[in-house]
């Protein structure tokens, strides 16, 4: 029986990965901070295949601890502190848990003598692309990053490659572009959103403020974006690979669509910080530009090419950017019913 390792399996990836890898019969192991206060972990699938581990990416010893007791023929770091927003405001612990935690979950896999066991998947990130000059991105595409968040996965994503040329560890980079679920923290913009419209829909919300309504990013759903990592990891030869839907929508695209999905049309009026979000029914207004979301350096452009994952590994997307909102806005009206009865 196979066994993997997953770091960060308490966060959204974590989770769908978990129930991926049990359906193929691994053997899985998770690390998780024991300050972890994810919601997700009450949630997890019950198995008696699936244990958790205490760690932190920030120390080498438990990371040592655990990965010479489970000996991983796998192991997929999703750990990492994954808001870009918040890496401005904390630059450097992001730097110490996204660019050296990875670095230590390697020099663990190398110093335990693991080279030739133990395959590595980086979860790499589109924000690479950062100030993009060409569209669409592909393996190619030069990296420009724009916060320290893409900064720091900068370093991981060139050292993952150096220690597969290095020392033949089968590692590899997911170029991951956003990608969102039902079980999406709501400190990232679609979340936010699917939740304020339901909210507001049933009552429980005056108002959404929102940031930068004109970035456009390149959407799809986790499930698919897990497989690709497991994908990855079964292939011949190690290598990176972009993942993405290849669209791109607005955040502006992204509300109209989720407050149609609850029931409400909006009608936008106003430039810049003075742009409103009116429901054509009521005239009240749901949605307004609150400054304090804005970023000191925005990515303002991604669209993804996907097809070296397509052509290699066989992969596709099944969730479209439509059933992708579908699917959020209706869990959380649910949800929010659930609880309120
Ligand atoms: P997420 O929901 O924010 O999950 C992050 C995970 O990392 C959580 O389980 C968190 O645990 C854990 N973690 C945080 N600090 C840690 C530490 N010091 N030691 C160990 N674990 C720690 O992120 P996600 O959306 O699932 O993304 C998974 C990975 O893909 C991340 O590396 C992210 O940067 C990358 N990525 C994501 C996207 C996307 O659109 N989702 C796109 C590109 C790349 P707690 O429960 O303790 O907080
Ligand atoms: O922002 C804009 C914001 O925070 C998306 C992470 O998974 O994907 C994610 O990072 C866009 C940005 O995700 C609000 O300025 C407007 O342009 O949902 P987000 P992100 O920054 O793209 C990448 C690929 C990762 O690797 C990361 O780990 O939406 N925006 N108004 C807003 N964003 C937020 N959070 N809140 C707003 O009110």
């Amino acid at each position: 029986m196979k066994k993997a390792l997953i770091t960060g399996i308490t966060g959204q990836d974590g989770k769908y990965l978990t129930r991926l890898l049990l359906s193929k019969g691994y053997e899985v192991h998770g690390l998780k901070r024991r300050t972890s206060t994810s919601v997700n972990v009450d949630s997890m699938p019950e198995s008696e295949k699936l244990f958790i581990h205490n760690g932190e990416l920030t120390d080498s010893s438990s990371l040592m601890q655990t990965i010479q007791k489970i000996q991983p023929d796998e192991i997929y770091n999703l750990a990492a502190q994954s808001n870009v927003a918040m890496s401005f405001e904390m630059p450097e612990y992001t730097a110490d848990l996204d660019a050296v935690g990875v670095l230590r979950i390697l020099e663990t896999i190398r110093i335990l003598g693991l080279e030739k066991h133990t395959k590595f998947f980086q979860a790499s990130t589109c924000e690479l692309f950062g100030n993009v000059k060409t569209s669409p991105q592909n393996e190619s595409t030069p990296f420009y990053p724009r916060s320290p968040y893409a900064i720091a996965k900068l370093y991981a994503h060139w050292i993952t490659v150096n220690y597969r040329e290095a020392y033949n560890i089968f590692a590899c980079n997911g170029i991951l572009f956003n990608h969102e679920s039902e079980l999406r923290s709501e400190s990232f913009v679609t979340r936010k959103i699917t939740m304020s419209a339901a909210r507001i829909s049933l009552g429980l919300q005056d108002k959404l403020f929102l940031g930068n309504l004109n970035a456009n990013k390149d959407w799809g759903h986790s499930e698919d974006y897990t497989e690709a990592m497991y994908l990855m990891l079964q292939n011949d030869t190690p290598d990176d690979f972009v993942i993405s839907s290849g669209e791109t929508h607005s955040v502006r695209e992204f509300a109209s669509l989720a407050f149609r999905e609850a029931g409400i049309n909006l009608e936008w009026s106003g430039e810049g910080i003075n742009e409103k979000g009116i429901d054509t029914d009521t005239g009240r207004i749901l949605v307004e530009v609150d400054p304090k979301f804005f970023r000191p350096s925005e990515v303002n452009l991604m669209l993804g090419d996907s097809s070296k994952a397509e052509r290699i590994l066989g992969w596709k997307r099944h969730v479209t950017f439509r059933e992708l909102i579908r699917r959020m806005v209706k869990h959380d009206i649910e949800s929010l019913k659930e609880e309120k009865n």
